[in-house]
């Protein structure tokens, strides 16, 4: 393949930029523009070197490069990093004069492609490792680490390998129906292991979103509960603006928390009432939607005051939702009773008292996220689910011909999760997410 270069480190000042090289050709290029002690040729495999950068006659930087030598580097071929001074002006001149004695620039995630192409990884591990570097939270940093260790690429194979034999005992039995003695029992129970297999995976899928995207919590209720209040002591931070007077909220206010490793998104929202004016009508519109797309939902009720019409049509209208119904302002008396149909905890925004418990309780929700828990995309839910299809329709099929067609289909369907079985526009999809350079 041909020899590719790109900048590795990203845009802007920094104490130092390296600019990447990978290919047949990386040792002859670098070694026309290092002046050291040796030429990176001469050099050792995963051996460092100091010396200098020329675009001909002109230096360009003092730099310190690294020579990894094929099959044992990134991208399975040569690889050549140099290590220059930050900043865009001095690496983009030493890739220009790297690009000039014949390396191509490289394509988004093309470093990447080129590991997976030389079987250095799976497709599983490649898109684990575009998880990594978007990575906003530490639990997704952790678990899509573990998928570039290949934990989730194990998972897929185990089941694959258990298919591949019950594939080849029927076909056996099939071939020399003489010779092999089948037990179908047996073959049943095994498809249905595979089976169950399958729907753990993507039971997990649903933690896994959370930990991919974050939580989103919005903090709804009506006027003058306390919803600002609230949103103010959790994301720490005066942000909402509070006062005594109703709809003092018009817009969604959003704040990001790490809890335990993952993003969670508050929205202070303004409370939905029946509004004549304008403004607050649209605030309310967006309230709807927020509500629509949260993850979990707090229900500001103001527990000095009797539930009246308003906090009934909001417990109405989230009956179906996951709700924690947060009473607020226990600091002072309360006022009525409540008989609420969903999880409670009594605080006040005010004093802080509970608020931790309140957050325990969302916590405790996602306390039950597994070390094993993978982050799957929406590419290995569809794959999964058409596993689960055929595996399905084995276990119904009328013949052993078609128990093993419907087995061969699972099969090939896990296969190309893998990238064993290749599709170009799954590739290129991929692999166009990627940044430059890695
Ligand atoms: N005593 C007491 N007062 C509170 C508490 N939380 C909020 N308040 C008061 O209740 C009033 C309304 O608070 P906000 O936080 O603005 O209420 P809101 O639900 O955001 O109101 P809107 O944005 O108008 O819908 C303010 O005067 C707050 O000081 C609490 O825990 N205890
Ligand atoms: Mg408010």
């Amino acid at each position: 393949m041909d020899t590719i270069a790109a900048i590795s480190t990203p845009p802007g000042e920094g104490g130092i930029a390296v600019i990447r090289i990978s290919g047949d050709t990386s040792l002859d290029i670098t070694d026309k523009v290092f002046r050291g002690r040796l030429l990176p040729s001469k050099l050792k495999s995963h051996r460092v070197i100091h010396g200098e950068i020329y675009d001909g006659n002109s230096l360009i930087d003092e730099v310190l490069l690294t020579v990894m030598r094929s099959p044992h580097t990134y991208t399975g071929e040569d690889v050549i990093e140099i290590s220059c001074h930050g900043g865009r002006v001095t690496a983009n001149r030493i890739l220009k004069t790297i690009l000039k004695e014949g390396a191509r620039l490289a394509n988004p995630g093309e470093f990447t492609l080129r590991a997976f192409l030389n079987g250095k990884i799976d497709l599983i591990q490649a898109e684990a490792i575009a998880d990594i570097v978007n990575a906003r939270s530490l639990k997704v940093q952790q678990c899509a680490l573990s998928s570039l260790k290949g934990q989730f690429s194990k998972r897929i194979n185990k089941i694959k390998e258990s298919l591949e034999r019950i594939e080849t005992l029927i076909e056996a039995f099939i071939n020399f129906p003489e010779d092999v003695v089948v037990d179908e029992t047996d073959i049943y129970v095994s498809i249905k292991d595979s089976e169950v297999q399958v729907e753990t995976l993507l039971d997990g899928a649903r933690y896994g979103r959370f930990i991919r995207n974050g939580i989103s919590i919005p903090i709804v209720g009506r006027t003058n509960v306390g919803k600002s209040s609230l949103f103010n002591r959790i994301v720490g931070r005066e942000r909402a603006i509070v006062t005594p007077i109703p709809g003092t909220t018009r817009d969604i206010i959003e704040g990001t928390v790490e809890i335990d490793g993952i993003c969670m998104t508050f929205l202070d929202t303004c409370g939905i009432r029946n509004s004549q004016n304008e403004i607050e009508v649209e605030g309310i519109n967006r309230a709807r939607k927020v509500i629509s797309g949260g993850d979990i939902i707090f229900l500001v009720i103001d527990q000095s005051q009797p539930l009246n019409e308003e906090d009934i049509a909001f417990i109405n209208l989230l009956k179906h939702r996951d709700v924690i119904a947060v009473l607020n302002k226990s600091d002072i008396k309360k006022n009525g009773k409540y008989e609420i149909p969903f999880r409670n905890v009594s605080v006040s925004a005010k004093t802080g008292e509970n608020i931790e418990k309140l957050l325990d309780l969302v916590r405790n929700e996602f306390s039950s996220l597994s070390r094993d828990i993978f982050i799957l995309r929406e590419r290995h839910i569809n794959i999964l689910n058409r596993v689960k299809q055929s595996l399905e329709d084995a276990l119904r099929s009328d013949t052993i011909e078609l128990t093993v067609y419907d087995v061969k289909s699972a099969i090939d369907s896990l296969k190309e999760m893998t990238g064993e079985i290749r599709r170009q526009e799954v590739l290129k999809s991929i692999f166009s997410q990627f940044c430059i350079g890695k």
